[in-house]
Formats: C-alpha cells, sequence, structure tokens
C-alpha cells in the first residue's frame, strides 16, 4: 500500500510544481512541505512588531509579512508597540531599547549588522531582529526568512553578523538608450531612449534582490558613460531611479565623462586643475546632490579603451580623482576611479610589451596621493575577466590609497547567457590569495581591498551585474547564482563556494536533497569545466576578443593592439611574463609571489602560459606534455557538459516544468557549444604544432561526415573564418530564393541512430530545415535561436540531435536548407552514431 501511495505521490508531484519565471530569484517563498510549515509555524510568533519608521524598515516588516505568508500560509499581525504577547520584534537597537530594554541585544553592532536572537521575557517567546542602523534591520530580516526556507532551525536564535565590509556595490553598463554593453538579459531596466523607463517597478524589485544580500549601492550607466547624464535636464531621471530603489537602501551612482567640462559645462578645457573644471565638477556635484540628496558618488573610466582621461592633458590620475572626489566630498559622496587604465594600441611586435602591466605601471607611483574618499576599483585580473588570471598585483602594491575589487557578474567572456558558469569558485580564489603584502601577516586579496591590511577606513567589492528585462534576470536561471554569489562574498568572503550555491539553490529551486546535490555539483564544477573547453592552463578564454566575446577564435587575441596575447605559434605557447627575459610582470608583485611566477618550476600549471612561454612538449606537474594537456581537457570539459544534461535530466518533476526546461534547453545548447570549443581549439593546435593526439582523438571524428563532401545542390562550399569555427575548415551555404539540399549515403549497419546536423544559426534570418531519410521527412526546424553571432562562425554553430532513426544500409540522408533573409542555412557536417536512449 505504502508503495502505492508513493506512486501517485510521484505520479502527482510534477503537476505540483507550478511553472515558475524566475523572477523571484531566491526570494520566492515558495510554500514549505507540511511536515516542515507545521514545524516552523510553531517557531514563528503571530505578531510582527515594527518599531521604526524608516523605509527600509518599513520594507523589512512588508518582507516579513509576505515571507512568512508565502512560506507558511500564515499573515502575522502588525503591530507598532511592544505587548506581552509572542512577537518578532524588529528595529534599531535604540529604538528596542526604548521600547523595551528586556529585548535589546547586549554589546555592540556595527554599521549594517544585524543580531537574531530569540528572547524569553514575562513567559512570551520574542523574535528580535536588532541591528545598529534602519539597513541592518533590513538585512536582518532577509536572513531570518532564510533560514526558513533553507530549513535551519530558528528554535534558539543568537546570531550576529557583520558586514566584511563596507562597500558592497554593483555596476550597470546600462546606456541611457536602454542597450546594455555587455549585457545578456535583455534591455535595461534603467533606460529606454534617453529617458528612465516609465514604469520603474522592475527596478524596486531589482532594489529588493540586492538588498536581501546586503548589496547597498549601485551605478546606474555604463562607465563608458554618456556626458549627458550629466546635464541639468537628465537629472531628474536620475533622481527617480534613486526613489525607485531607495525603499531597498540601496543608493544610486552614476558613471561620468572626464570630458564633461567641456561638452556638458561649455568650458575650452578639462584640465582637472583649470580653476574653471575645478568650479564646474564642484557646482555639478552640488546640483546633483540637491536632486539626489543620497546618491553614493561617481565612477570613472578615463584614459582607457579610447575614453578621455588626465594623460590628454598631462596631468596624472590623482590629479583627475581629487579634483572630481573634492566636489563629491561634501556630501559625502564616493569617487570611484578604474584601474582599467591601458592602452589598447599596443604594439604587438614587441615581446616586452604587456597590458598586464598597465595598472601597476598606471598606479604605483601614485600610492598616497589620492584624497580619502578615492577608491581604484580594480579588476580581479591583471587583463579582463577571462577565464582565469592571476590576482592583479595592483592590490598587493595600494598601501596608502583606498581599493576595491570589481568581480563580473555578467558573463562576458564567461559563455554569456548561454553557457553555465558559476564564478564563486574563481572570485575565492582571488580573494583568498595571499599577495605577501605585509611580512609576517596573512594579506589576503580580501583583506587588502577591505582595508584591513594597511588600516585603511574603507573599502570593498564592486560587482558587474547587467541584469535586463528577461523575466530571469539574466537570460539564464542558473547565472543567477553569480549574483548571489558576489552579494554573499561581499558580506562575508569567508563564507565557501559550497555554501553559497547550496544556499542558492535551496531557496530557488526548494529542498528536495536530490536538487540540491545535482545543482550544486553542476554549479561547483562548471568553471573549470568552461576552462577546460576554452583555455586551459592560463591560456585566456581564447574567444573572439575583437567580435563579441563569445564563440572561439584562438587568433583573434593575436596581432593586435589589445594585448591579450597568448603567444601561441609553430614552437610554442605562452607570454614570457618573467623578470628575467619577459615582460616583467612577475616582478610586480611582491618578492615572494614574484618568486612563484618567475620560473616555469614554480609556476602552478594552472597559470603556466599566462606567466610563461614554453614548447608544446613542456612537461606539466603531473608529467603531461602542454599539448597533451590543451587536447585532454577540452575532451574533459565537453564531457561533464554533457554529463551536466543527463544530471539535469535527474531533475525532471522535482523542479518545476518551465525553468526545468529552460535549463534542460540551456544546457544542451551549452553541450553543443562545448564541442565546437573543444573541435576548434583542439583543431588550431594540432595544425600548429602538428604534435597529435596521443589517444587518437583530434583530426578524427568516427561517424561524422562533412557537408562539403556531401552530394549538394545548390548549396556553395564556403571556407570558414577563423578556419577552426568549421569541422574541416568548411561549410555549405545556400544562397538567397533557393532551396538547397545535402545528401549523405549511410553506409553502416542496419540500427537504431542518432543523427547530428550541425549547421549555422546567425541572427539575421530565420531559415529551414528538414531531414529526410530515403525520402521520409524525419525531422524539421527553423534556426530561430537568440545568440551573439551574424556570421557563419562558432558562435553561431548550432546542433540539432535526431534521435532513434531506424537507418538501412544504402539509405539517403538529406538535409533540406531553405534560408531566410541573412541567414544562408549554412551546413557543417552531420554525424550518425547508435541511437543512445
Ligand atoms: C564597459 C572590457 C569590455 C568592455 C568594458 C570594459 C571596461 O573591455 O569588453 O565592454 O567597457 O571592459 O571594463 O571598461
Amino acid at each position: 500500500m505504502r508503495r502505492v501511495l508513493c506512486l501517485i505521490l510521484l505520479l502527482l508531484l510534477p503537476s505540483v510544481l507550478h511553472a515558475e519565471s524566475g523572477y523571484d530569484a531566491w526570494l520566492r517563498y515558495a510554500p514549505l512541505d507540511d511536515v516542515s510549515a507545521r514545524r516552523y509555524r510553531d517557531a514563528v510568533p503571530p505578531v510582527v512588531i515594527v518599531l521604526g519608521a524608516e523605509t527600509p524598515i518599513q520594507s523589512a516588516r512588508d518582507e516579513l509579512v509576505r515571507g512568512i505568508k508565502g512560506m507558511l500560509n500564515r499573515t502575522p499581525r502588525v503591530e507598532s508597540r511592544v505587548s506581552g504577547d509572542a512577537a518578532i520584534v524588529i528595529g534599531t537597537v535604540t529604538q528596542i531599547r526604548q521600547a523595551a530594554p528586556q529585548l535589546a541585544p547586549a554589546g555592540s553592532i556595527e554599521t549594517d549588522g544585524f543580531s537574531l536572537r530569540t528572547v524569553r521575557a514575562n513567559g512570551a517567546r520574542f523574535v528580535v531582529i536588532a541591528a545598529q542602523n534602519d539597513l541592518g534591520v533590513l538585512y536582518g530580516t532577509f536572513a531570518f526568512l532564510r533560514k526558513i526556507a533553507v530549513g535551519e532551525s530558528i528554535a534558539d536564535l543568537d546570531q550576529k553578523e557583520t558586514p566584511y565590509s563596507p562597500i558592497r556595490w554593483i555596476n550597470h553598463w546600462d546606456n541611457l538608450d536602454g542597450s546594455i554593453e555587455r549585457g545578456y538579459g535583455g534591455r535595461s531596466i534603467f533606460w529606454e531612449n534617453g529617458r528612465a523607463r516609465q514604469d520603474l517597478s522592475r527596478v524596486t524589485d531589482y532594489g529588493r534582490l540586492l538588498a536581501s544580500l546586503g548589496i547597498n549601492g549601485c551605478s546606474i550607466n555604463n562607465v563608458n558613460a554618456d556626458p549627458r547624464v550629466l546635464s541639468p535636464e537628465f537629472l531628474p531621471q536620475i533622481a527617480r531611479v534613486a526613489e525607485a530603489l531607495r525603499p531597498w537602501g540601496v543608493k544610486v551612482l552614476i558613471s561620468v565623462d572626464f570630458g564633461s567640462p567641456r561638452t556638458i559645462g561649455g568650458l575650452t578645457t578639462f584640465d582637472p586643475l583649470d580653476p574653471s573644471v575645478i568650479a564646474f565638477w564642484k557646482n555639478k556635484a552640488d546640483e546633483i546632490y540637491r536632486a539626489v540628496p543620497d546618491l553614493g558618488g561617481f565612477v570613472l573610466k578615463a584614459d582607457s579603451e579610447g575614453r578621455i582621461g588626465p594623460s590628454a592633458v598631462g596631468r596624472t590620475h590623482a590629479d583627475a580623482a581629487n579634483v572630481i572626489a573634492r566636489a563629491l566630498k561634501p556630501h559625502g559622496g564616493l569617487f570611484f576611479y578604474r584601474g582599467f587604465v591601458y592602452d589598447n594600441r599596443m604594439d604587438w611586435r614587441n615581446l616586452k610589451n604587456d597590458r598586464a602591466r598597465a595598472a601597476y605601471d598606471n598606479f604605483k607611483d601614485l600610492d598616497g596621493k589620492f584624497d580619502d574618499n578615492v577608491f581604484i576599483q580594480i579588476k580581479n585580473g591583471p587583463i579582463d575577466f577571462q577565464v582565469r588570471e592571476p590576482a592583479s598585483p595592483l592590490f598587493g602594491t595600494l598601501e596608502k590609497t583606498n581599493q576595491i575589487i570589481e568581480l563580473q557578474i555578467t558573463q562576458e567572456y564567461m559563455g554569456q547567457a548561454r553557457h553555465t558558469v558559476f564564478l564563486v569558485p574563481m572570485w575565492k580564489e582571488v580573494l583568498d590569495f595571499d599577495m605577501k603584502a605585509r611580512p609576517g601577516v596573512s594579506t589576503p586579496v580580501k583583506a587588502l581591498v577591505t582595508g584591513k591590511t594597511f588600516n585603511r577606513s574603507s573599502g570593498g567589492f564592486v560587482g558587474v551585474s547587467n541584469v535586463g528585462l528577461e523575466e530571469s534576470w539574466y537570460g539564464n536561471q542558473l547565472s543567477q547564482a553569480n549574483l548571489y554569489g558576489f552579494g554573499r562574498l561581499a558580506w562575508n568572503p569567508d563564507l565557501s563556494s559550497k555554501q553559497i550555491v547550496e544556499e542558492w539553490t535551496r531557496l530557488t529551486f526548494g529542498n528536495d536533497p536530490k536538487v540540491v546535490e545535482t545543482i550544486a555539483n553542476v554549479q561547483l564544477t562548471s568553471w573549470r569545466t568552461y576552462e577546460n573547453y576554452t583555455g586551459p592552463l592560463g591560456l585566456q578564454t581564447l574567444t573572439d576578443i575583437v567580435g563579441n566575446h563569445f564563440g572561439v577564435a584562438v587568433e583573434a587575441s593575436e596581432r593586435n593592439g589589445w594585448g591579450q596575447w597568448h603567444r601561441a605559434d609553430e614552437q610554442g605557447v605562452g607570454m614570457d611574463r618573467s623578470a628575467a627575459t619577459g615582460t616583467g610582470f612577475a616582478g610586480q608583485y611582491r618578492p615572494e609571489v614574484a618568486k612563484i611566477y618567475e620560473t616555469v618550476e614554480n609556476t602552478p600549471d594552472d597559470l603556466l602560459l599566462f606567466m610563461h612561454h614554453v614548447p608544446y612538449t613542456q612537461k606539466l606537474k603531473s608529467g603531461k606534455t602542454v599539448i597533451q594537456y590543451i587536447y585532454d581537457s577540452h575532451y574533459e570539459g565537453a564531457e561533464s557538459v554533457e554529463k551536466y544534461v543527463n544530471d539535469w535530466k535527474s531533475l525532471r518533476g522535482r523542479v518545476d516544468d518551465r525553468r526545468y526546461e529552460e535549463v534542460l534547453a540551456q544546457l544542451k545548447y551549452q553541450a553543443g557549444q562545448a564541442i565546437v570549443w573543444r573541435d576548434a581549439v583542439n583543431g588550431w593546435f594540432y595544425k600548429a604544432s602538428k604534435i597529435p593526439d596521443a589517444r587518437g582523438r583530434v583530426g578524427n571524428y568516427p561517424g561524422r561526415f562533412e557537408a562539403e563532401a556531401a552530394s549538394l545542390t545548390g548549396y556553395r562550399v564556403l571556407s570558414v573564418t577563423p578556419f577552426e569555427a568549421a569541422s574541416g575548415e568548411k561549410a555549405v551555404e545556400c544562397p538567397a530564393g533557393n532551396t538547397c539540399t545535402a545528401a549523405f549515403k549511410f553506409n553502416g549497419q542496419a540500427g537504431w541512430y542518432d543523427i547530428t546536423v550541425r549547421y549555422f544559426d546567425v541572427n539575421n534570418g530565420i531559415a529551414r530545415y528538414r531531414v529526410r531519410v530515403s525520402g521520409q521527412m524525419v525531422d524539421e526546424w527553423t534556426g530561430a535561436d537568440r545568440v551573439p553571432s551574424r556570421r557563419v562562425d562558432s558562435g553561431s554553430s548550432a546542433r540539432r540531435i535526431v534521435e532513434g532513426l531506424a537507418l538501412r544500409p544504402g539509405d539517403e540522408i538529406q538535409i533540406e536548407g531553405i534560408p531566410n533573409e541573412g541567414e544562408t542555412a549554412a551546413l557543417d557536417y552531420i554525424e550518425i552514431h547508435p541511437a543512445v536512449n
């Protein structure tokens, strides 16, 4: 009987899980199962007593009611005075001391921190959420609700939390026209057509997500700043966004353009030491603070990627930063000067040139010359958010200057919204890396950037988020974990990746142990997996760096001024950054760290090719040669993603249908792309090194039939650029206005087979495809996926698997393509393999 009941329950399960869009992210407050709900209903007092009238405290109140209602189906009574009855009491320590001293926590709580305690007084049980300030009350409330959602006990609370750093901010690269630079989840939630969106409710909902993590600031326009942001007409637009975020205690910041005194102010110069420019910045700051009194401050990208900066007028970064910072100072504003300063027109032929050196070279001698409300905002690595980089040496260099770390949540070089790559393990490696900046003490990056090592008064974390209008915010349900992880690390970088991802999974997908284990495992291994099939050993991402930063293009990094070089050629690979024979980058670290990176022997394998140029036959610490490692890791990476697809399938019925299908489609796509990467990178290195794969896989693809070798009607053969983006370096495409076919003869044994069709799905047309086996149509589809490429290249390479076909020797497999607009129904190959399922 029990078994029958279980079976009925299992059958019912999928229908009970209602479809979710991902909009509520980790704040779903989904109903708990009956047993848990009963347990918490007993533990959660029925009354919420709110002691403060400040906006964030009112938000905390609403959140408590919403969370308890959602998870426990109970609506607590809200009151403002403490009576003798059991209650949840929320307020600042001062407010609690006044209203009910017996409930006030002993000792002090730090700014934005909170305490959660169970207090028994006069026979009643109180849950007391107390904080030093209103934001802390809000953060404590979210922490309390999180405990219920993940199934932690709230019976005897006695916990105090202090944020690791005061600055826990987000940057957005949103343009005022509503587009987003490196945004993969739709258009801007802030801007449209040069103004703040009419409906800013999305912004308020985003503020709620941010506040739930303790994030307290958000810059709302691109660092490639439109000068108009400072124009008097635009200020009301900023004020509207600030108003939308204010309920959640998230301050607004804006990115400014250094040339504004000229473009907006009508001056003849933007020289920061010119009295008229000093006056411009002062008046501007005063004007903005009149419109937005709680503005967090400004962010500036100068002297970088074409942005104008102080070098144009012979001034230093310190001159530039201090003038603007002094204008902000009377208002309590902070100024974030980006350390991402480099020359993108470097001579690639000079082997001593090195973009990685730029941040240190630009800022080292200015240490101590910046005002105390200036922060140098430093990207985690010295290049640009690559799949693996060492920690920027600048972190260990600045002693007398405030700094913050910039991490990228939007997955620019990390597969964008199409690949699942959980970045917390990567961030943690950098944050925990000891820069050996002071003798005898541990000086991990997290301590340096928060000012702890050199006793700076402030510091912290900024994450480039770039959410968009798509319901899932990022265009990929699993990518939300990166925003969650960023926020949790900014609050407490000592949390482990596992803790963070398990917590996120429970909140986002529920507490089913199989769901938690499966998703956590995919997420925790996904960075290494992505690195394996893109650029291992410190090669960097090997993507198209002069294009969309998405698909593979091994040589795109070379022979241009951008400096993302990996120096791979026929003889060897990697960039010599040693002090002895290379660019000297390794010598920018403190001696103990420099010693590690200076020699091939000491450098960890993961960064070998970032630091050194070696022959392909160089042995790694594992004993494997570099070339064999490149081959093997690409196969491993592609296999891992295939496994993710199967792992995810085991969650069918345990995750709501909508998100299940969305993630399944995303992972299948990623698995297909991982194969493109595998074959392209391996093919490229095989061609360059001429060293065969010891396991015979590279260049040898059983079951694969190239389209260019098929019997073609209408289709024309095309040499693909870069060559590695297509199998056999060629594809076929169909001229507009035609219907074309590629026919393949099957000569294997009779049986059940899967046919994989590798085609190119560009984003400026929707071509149609049909597959026929000996005249019988077995599949048809359109190439309508949202991909970031308009060209026949690795970014548009897509696959369709037609499963379970009965094939006989002599069968003709015919692929028919009908182009549409810019999409030429291009084909790369088909593969025929015995059916898997
Ligand atoms: C906003 C990289 C990105 C740019 C970005 C820049 C930066 O180069 O590709 O889109 O510009 O970093 O961080 O300023």
